[in-house]
C-alpha cells in the first residue's frame, strides 16, 4: 500500500486525531480556544506530523477530504463545548485547495448545522501561500466571511508576499510566526521587525496573535505592545481533548 493510499484510508475510517494547542488572552492569561492539529497514527505505533501528510494530500488531490476529517474529528471531540461556550474558538487549519474546492463551503456549512455549532466557532486559519491565488480565493473567503467564520492568517512574517495583499482580503487575525517571538528574547534588530507588524496590524484593524511564545519575557513584551493572543510551549503544548478542557477549566 502507498503512503498515499493508505492515508485515504486513515481519513475514510476517521483514524486521525487531532491535539489542541490552547490560546490564550494575554491580557488576563484566560483560555480563548485553540489551534487544532492533525495526528496521524499509523499502524505500527509511528505518527507521522502534518508538516509530511499534509503536503502529501495536498499531491494526491485528497487535501479537502483531510480538512472535512479534521472538522469532523473536533466536532465529535469538542462538540457539547463548542455548543455551551462558542466563544472559545477552534482554529481549524485550511489550505488553498480548500478555498478552490466546490464543495469545501458547502460540506463546512453542513457539518456544522448537523452539530449543532456556529461558524464563529470554527476559525479558519490559513498561510499566506494559500491566499495566492488571488481572485478565486478572495470571493470565498468573503462568502465564508459573511457566514460568521473568522479568518486568521498563519505564520504571518514568513512569506515572500507583499503586504498589500493584507488590505485586499477581509481578514481578522493576524498570527505572528514563531521566528519573532524568537526574537523578542534576543535581537533587538528583529525586534523592530515584530513592532511594524504589530503597528501594520492595528492600522488594518487586525487582531495579533503571537506564535511560540516560550517564555514571560516575551509575554510581558507583547503585552506592553498590546498583543491580545498568544500561543506557545510557554503556556501549554498541544494536548488531547480531555487535557485541554481541563486547561482551560483551569485558566
Ligand atoms: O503540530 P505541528 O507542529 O507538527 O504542525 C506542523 C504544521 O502543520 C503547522 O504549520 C500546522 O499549521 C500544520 N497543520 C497542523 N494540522 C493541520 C491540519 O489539520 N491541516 C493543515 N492544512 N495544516 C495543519
Ligand atoms: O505552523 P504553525 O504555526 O501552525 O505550527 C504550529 C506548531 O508549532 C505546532 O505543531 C506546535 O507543536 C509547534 N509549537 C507551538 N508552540 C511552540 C513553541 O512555543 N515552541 C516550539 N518550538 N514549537 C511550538
Ligand atoms: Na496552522
Ligand atoms: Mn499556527
Amino acid at each position: 500500500l502507498s503512503l498515499a493510499s493508505e492515508l485515504r484510508e486513515a481519513i475514510a475510517n476517521e483514524r486521525l486525531s487531532v491535539e489542541y494547542q490552547p490560546i490564550v488572552d494575554l491580557a488576563d492569561g484566560r483560555c480563548r480556544g485553540a489551534e487544532a492539529l492533525a495526528r496521524w497514527h499509523r499502524e505500527g505505533d509511528e505518527t507521522i506530523r502534518p508538516d509530511v501528510f499534509v503536503p502529501l494530500a495536498e499531491d494526491t488531490g485528497q487535501a479537502t477530504d483531510l480538512t472535512l476529517a479534521i472538522l469532523r474529528a473536533i466536532l465529535r471531540d469538542l462538540g457539547d463545548n463548542l455548543r455551551a461556550h462558542p466563544e472559545q474558538a477552534i482554529n481549524l487549519n485550511i489550505t488553498g485547495h480548500d478555498l478552490a474546492s466546490d464543495r469545501f463551503g458547502d460540506a463546512l456549512r453542513k457539518a456544522l448545522r448537523e452539530a449543532g455549532v456556529a461558524p464563529s466557532a470554527i476559525k479558519l486559519e490559513l498561510t499566506e501561500r494559500s491566499l495566492l491565488n488571488e481572485d478565486a480565493i478572495r470571493a470565498r473567503l468573503r462568502e465564508l466571511r459573511r457566514r460568521g467564520h473568522h479568518i486568521a492568517i498563519d505564520d504571518f512574517g514568513t512569506g515572500y508576499s507583499s503586504l498589500s495583499y493584507l488590505e485586499r482580503f477581509e481578514l481578522d487575525t493576524l498570527k505572528i510566526d514563531k521566528t519573532f517571538a524568537d526574537a523578542i528574547a534576543h535581537e533587538a534588530v528583529t525586534s523592530n521587525v515584530i513592532g511594524h507588524i504589530i503597528e501594520m496590524a492595528r492600522s488594518l484593524n487586525l487582531q495579533i496573535v503571537a506564535e511560540g511564545i516560550e517564555s514571560a519575557h516575551q509575554v510581558e513584551w507583547l503585552r506592553a505592545q498590546g498583543v491580545e493572543g498568544g500561543q506557545g510551549y510557554h503556556f501549554s503544548r498541544p494536548l488531547s481533548a480531555e487535557a485541554f478542557l481541563d486547561w482551560c477549566r483551569q485558566h
